[in-house]
């Protein structure tokens, strides 16, 4: 491993850059780490965890049904942050509520979001999961952080990440200064820089969405996804490629690693329900907007940027277009004319 950076040597180094840090936000994210590494064990035990299996018979506040890992990955990424004394509190998808850290530990300026377990749907068929998380500054003179607290627009992170479960496992992460990727070796417990200053290509042949809600889709999707596949005999003359995990986190990694847009945008459907779209703003569209923006991409909801949304409650749906500048770029012109 000698021949890659460790995590540990490139936040230190990063920090040495900024003479006034603390120290505090390196040592935060040493704990979101050990959560992450705690829940890549889990989840690479697969069947072998059985009792970890399937579904916990609970809804969650969206009304999705609960995986047992969602509920133990929650309870794991608690268990690994509440007590470092940089965080006031935090709030995740699989809670009600934010939780405000509980008084027998020290309470630092840090709030966290997090969605534990994305894609806990493909657990049981052995394919990509990940964890998704956000950090924000608690308000100035604030003491015990409710749910308002976290209701802070996306351009306030000032980090985000993810760690994928996949073949490896790997973070991925921006404090504002670029996105780098690393790669845990389960030898030694350390993550290693594998991935350095992550650039989306601006181009690119692959789209990413379900396919079917096609039907429900508005008249500028369905435009952008009708020319894709025209191919190059159509108007955008070229050929694309469709993937679809189903996992944001793995979507997200392979749009970052060679181009591609990510759409999860509103549809007729999701109107009728009086719905504002699937994905949540506060711990899944905003810290893949950082990370994808910081990439040099662009992340909108089809009509705004992604990150200048003002949150009105915790557990707020957005509509999510990501991915290379350029299609992003198309498809935010089609909402524009439609
Ligand atoms: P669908 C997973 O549940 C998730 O929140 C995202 O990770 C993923 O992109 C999306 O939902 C998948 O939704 O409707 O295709 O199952």
């Amino acid at each position: 491993m000698s021949q890659y950076t460790s995590f540990y040597k490139f936040i230190s180094e990063e920090q040495r850059e900024h003479p006034f840090s603390s120290g505090k936000l390196t040592g935060l994210l040493l704990e979101v780490l050990s959560a992450c590494k705690k829940i890549a064990f889990l989840t690479g035990q697969g069947q072998l965890a059985s009792q970890a299996m399937g579904t916990a018979g609970t809804e969650n506040v969206q009304g999705e049904q609960q995986k047992k890992l969602d509920i133990l990955s929650n309870e794991l990424f608690i268990e690994s942050t509440q007590w470092c004394g940089y965080l006031a509190g935090m709030a995740s998808e699989e809670m009600d509520h934010s939780l405000p850290v509980p008084d027998i530990y020290p309470r630092g300026n840090y709030l966290i979001t997090f969605d534990p377990l994305d894609g806990s749907s493909n657990i049981d068929i052995n394919v990509s999961v990940g964890t998704i998380f956000s950090i924000l500054e608690l308000t100035e003179g604030v003491g015990k952080p409710g749910d308002e607290d976290f209701l802070q627009a996306g351009v306030k992170q000032v980090c985000a990440g993810y760690c994928l479960y996949g073949t490896s496992t790997m973070l991925v992460l921006t404090t504002g200064r670029g996105v780098n990727g690393f790669t845990l070796d389960p030898g030694t417990g350390d993550f290693y820089l594998t991935m350095p200053d992550i650039k989306i290509p601006e181009e690119t042949s692959e789209f990413a969405i379900n396919t079917s809600y096609s039907r429900h889709w508005e008249p500028p999707v369905k435009r952008y996804i009708d020319e894709c596949l025209a191919g190059e005999e159509g108007p955008l003359k070229k050929n694309y490629n469709m993937r679809w995990v189903a996992s944001m986190v793995a979507d997200v990694h392979r749009l970052l690693c060679r181009g591609g847009i990510f759409m999860y945008p509103m549809d007729a459907n999701m109107v009728a329900k009086g719905v504002s779209g699937k994905l949540r703003l506060l711990y899944e569209a905003n810290p893949m907007s950082f990370i994808v923006e910081q990439a040099g991409g662009v992340a909108s909801t089809g009509s705004e940027r992604i990150m200048e949304i003002q949150p009105s409650e915790l557990h707020q749906r957005v509509p999510v277009i990501m991915g290379s500048k350029v299609e992003v770029e198309r498809v935010v012109g089609y909402h524009q004319n439609s």
